[in-house]
């Protein structure tokens, strides 16, 4: 029988980490998450993946951790022993990120380096496993170097988020470089489910469209409606962070789809999916959404992600809407999205 792998995910409990988490099972990884203790439950989107295992449930643990804590982080993986770690845990809100700019570089940043000082540590003190490990960067890391953006081209990053990643992008390509650790770079650019985080512009949007359609809200407040981002679908993201560890060579690469879209285009096909005319009566601007340092375009030049990974987005962005009011609908018990 082949011996199973094991996963450590940090940020197991995030939209990226949930679906992860289960692709890893499907594979019949054995995964092991972190998860930062909470005085609520913070295990929503990954609760179900316990009552789908039924009978086997030694394939799914979850281990109190946080990655400003090294001694933790060190400790889990001495005793986990993982072929593959995904560092998905991360301060990822943009505009927040101005508001708390020492934590996110705390755990953003420096938490990256802590995984990563460990699993050299872990090589160095005899650990029998060659850890792989995926890092979660970002597009924003390139912020206002214009479109298309791809792996050769140059950071301007725009936030202290985007600051934050382009330290963990640059330790990441140290550490593979000064002690071989197999380390890649995943750039994604913005991939939205309907388990997005509430805050974030797409859910956001989802959301409130569905309360208007509810008749539970009369207004949607946003800021920056001329922003553009190549929206995709987070599921195949992962798939696509999962490849970046199964080919011979680390390397980094971007993963996008190829297309931008403004935010008022998503609004457009928001209110259109759900069947509301006249998007303008409900949208109102609130400069609080504004950020001291905006990043106008991104769109993904993907050819070495096909090329590498013979990996390519399938779901296009109309269809990403759609599949996001039509969850968010539901939940109000309203069934119809317009085609
Ligand atoms: P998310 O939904 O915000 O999830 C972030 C995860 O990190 C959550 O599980 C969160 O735990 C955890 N976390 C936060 N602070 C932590 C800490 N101090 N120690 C340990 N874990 C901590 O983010 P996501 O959208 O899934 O994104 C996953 C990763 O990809 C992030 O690193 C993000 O920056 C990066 N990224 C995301 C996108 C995107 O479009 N989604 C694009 C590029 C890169 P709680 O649940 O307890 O808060
Ligand atoms: O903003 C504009 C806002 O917060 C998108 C994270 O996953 O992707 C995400 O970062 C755009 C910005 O995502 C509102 O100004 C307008 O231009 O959904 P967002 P983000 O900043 O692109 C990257 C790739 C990551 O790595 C991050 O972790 O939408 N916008 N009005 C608004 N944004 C928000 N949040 N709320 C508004 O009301």
């Amino acid at each position: 029988m082949a011996i199973k792998k094991k996963a450590l995910i940090s940020g197991v409990t995030g939209q990226d980490g949930s679906f992860l988490a289960e692709l890893l099972l499907k594979k019949g990884y054995e995964v092991h998450g972190i998860i930062r203790r909470a005085s609520t439950f913070n295990t929503s989107r990954i609760d179900h993946i316990f009552q789908d295992l039924h009978a086997d449930k030694k394939m799914f643990h979850l281990h109190h951790g946080d990655l400003a804590d090294a001694n933790t982080i060190r400790r889990l993986i001495q005793k986990i022993e993982p072929d593959e770690i995904f560092n998905l845990g991360a301060q990822s809100h943009v505009r927040v990120s101005f508001d708390i700019p020492e934590y996110t570089a705390n755990v953003t940043g420096l938490g990256t380096l802590r995984v990563l000082e460990a699993i050299k540590d872990y090589g160095e003190s005899g650990g029998k496993k060659k850890i792989k490990f995926y890092q979660a960067s970002s597009s924003e890391l390139f912020g206002s170097t214009p479109p298309p953006q791809n792996e050769q081209s140059p950071f301007h990053p725009r936030s202290p988020y985007a600051c934050a990643k382009a330290f963990a992008y640059h330790t990441t390509v140290n550490y593979r470089e000064a002690y071989g650790i197999f380390a890649c770079n995943g750039i994604l650019y913005n991939h939205e489910s309907v388990r997005r985080g509430e805050t974030f512009v797409t859910r956001k949007i989802t959301r409130g469209v569905a309360r208007i359609a509810a008749g539970l809200d009369k207004k949607l407040y946003l800021g920056n409606l001329d922003a553009r981002r190549d929206w995709g679908y987070a599921p195949e993201y992962m798939e696509a962070a999962w490849l970046m560890l199964q080919q011979a060579k680390p390397s980094d690469y971007v993963i996008g789809t190829g297309e931008s879209h403004s935010v008022r285009e998503f609004v457009i096909a928001a209110f259109a999916a759900a069947g509301i005319d006249n998007w303008k009566k409900y949208v109102e601007f609130d400069k609080r959404y504004l950020r001291p340092t905006e990043v106008n375009d991104l769109y993904a030049d993907t050819r070495k992600a096909r090329r590498v990974l013979k990996w390519k987005a399938k779901t296009k962005f109309k269809d990403l809407v759609k599949i996001m009011v039509a969850h968010d609908m539901k939940k109000h018990g309203i069934d119809s999205v317009k085609k």
